[in-house]
């Protein structure tokens, strides 16, 4: 029998950080807890990486300006972002993941540090028995709170699209099962937010035009939105019929790592700006050397002036983390371009703007 749809596990962890923390830190139990800069008393400059379900209630949430985190709730437990403990506990939940897809014959896909993608479309065939959706769900839930002590959300859908939707739709510690039947009666009332590809650009767009859910979007054809958003449309005709080709790639391929920082002030002071530089270098490298790779490509800078106008410079070459030395030396050059040259050499402020964030990446691994 050849099957029309396919049974696609996305899983999705609560609150990851402020859920990290929590479980390194019980006695932060049931209190609001905001990861991410420094609030330094309401005049931090950074944003909220995330915040947990308690502290959600204040409002507060991910990307915001922490001085507004500080704002909405003073009291919440502030914490910097301690990424090595993430990426332990990531680790650790994927080869759980992994773990249940080889046991039912499936195909495991990474998408981030918090989320996986799994394909059990043939799980019912193995061993010849049937598995129900709902039972691995389960399975995999228990297995991440039992031996990780952190809450996973899961989504089952026809497809990537409805299986990640369907994660997000009982968050937290949820379970949703989409079938193919129920797939557009599920989507039509949602709000256009909930459709991955549709971000804070193309809703006031569509706000605009009053369309407002699923159901709404559904309403305008292909040529209509091909002549609103170009390509980007013609994929959001079809999310919207929850329609998703896209298949579960075995191995998961990261497609860049990086980092930033947000200066305490916005400077042009290069006994300020290279100290904080060179340490996100070597944090990128050790990130993606941790990982198990290699080499790259490509090295990016990254810079925010004080308008908040952001540019970045690459450049590309065959880059290995042994040679660190090299990639500092490039990166170095890249910054070059936005520092303000007279300073180095002591002359009059040049007449160049402030910094505000430096960030770097690297890609295109090999
Ligand atoms: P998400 O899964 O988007 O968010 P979350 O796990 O905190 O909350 P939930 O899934 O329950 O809605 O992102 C995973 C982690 O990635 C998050 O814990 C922190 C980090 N992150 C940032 O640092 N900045 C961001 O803007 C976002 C969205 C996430
Ligand atoms: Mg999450």
């Amino acid at each position: 029998m050849v099957k029309n749809h396919r049974t696609i596990f996305h899983v999705d962890l609560d609150a990851f950080f402020a859920s990290s923390e929590e479980r390194e830190n019980p006695h932060f139990k049931g209190k609001p807890i905001v990861v991410g800069a420094n609030p330094l008393n309401g005049k931090g400059r950074g944003v909220v990486s995330t915040a947990n379900y308690e502290a959600r209630k204040y409002g507060i949430h991910s990307a915001m300006p922490i001085s507004k985190a500080w704002r909405l709730c003073p009291k919440a437990i502030f914490l910097p972002v301690n990424s090595s403990l993430y990426e332990r506990i990531s680790y650790a939940v994927m080869k759980i993941l992994a773990n249940v897809s080889e046991k039912y014959n499936g195909k495991f896909e990474q998408a981030g540090i918090d989320e996986a993608y799994i394909d059990l479309s043939n799980a019912n065939n193995f061993h010849n028995h049937t598995y129900y959706p709902r039972e691995i769900a389960e399975e995999i839930k228990t297995a991440i709170r039992e031996r990780e002590k952190i809450i996973a959300s899961v989504g089952v859908g026809p497809n990537m699209l409805i299986a990640k939707i369907a994660s997000d739709f009982q968050k937290p510690d949820g379970l949703t099962i989409v079938s193919p039947q129920k797939t557009q009666a599920f989507l039509d009332p949602l709000d256009i937010r909930k459709i991955p590809g549709i971000g804070p650009k193309t809703e006031i767009i569509f706000r605009k035009l009053k369309i407002n859910t699923v159901f709404d979007l559904r309403q305008l054809d292909q040529p209509y939105l091909y002549d609103l958003l170009g390509e980007h449309g013609i994929s959001l005709y079809e999310s919207a019929r929850g329609k998703d080709k896209r298949e579960i790639a075995k191995f998961h391929e990261t497609k860049s790592v990086s980092n930033d920082y947000t200066f305490p002030n916005d400077t042009d002071d290069l006994s300020i700006i290279l100290p904080e530089f060179f340490p996100i270098v070597r944090r990128v490298i050790a990130l993606f050397e941790s990982q198990g790779f290699r080499n790259f490509k490509t090295i990016t800078v990254r810079v925010r002036f004080s308008d908040f106008k952001t540019h970045t410079k690459s450049k590309s070459a065959g880059y290995s983390v042994t040679d660190i030395e090299t990639i500092e030396r490039d990166a170095l050059r890249l910054l070059w371009h936005f520092v303000p040259h007279s300073k180095i050499i002591g002359k009059t402020p040049s007449r160049r703007k402030k910094i505000r964030l430096i960030g770097f990446r690297i890609s295109n691994f090999s």
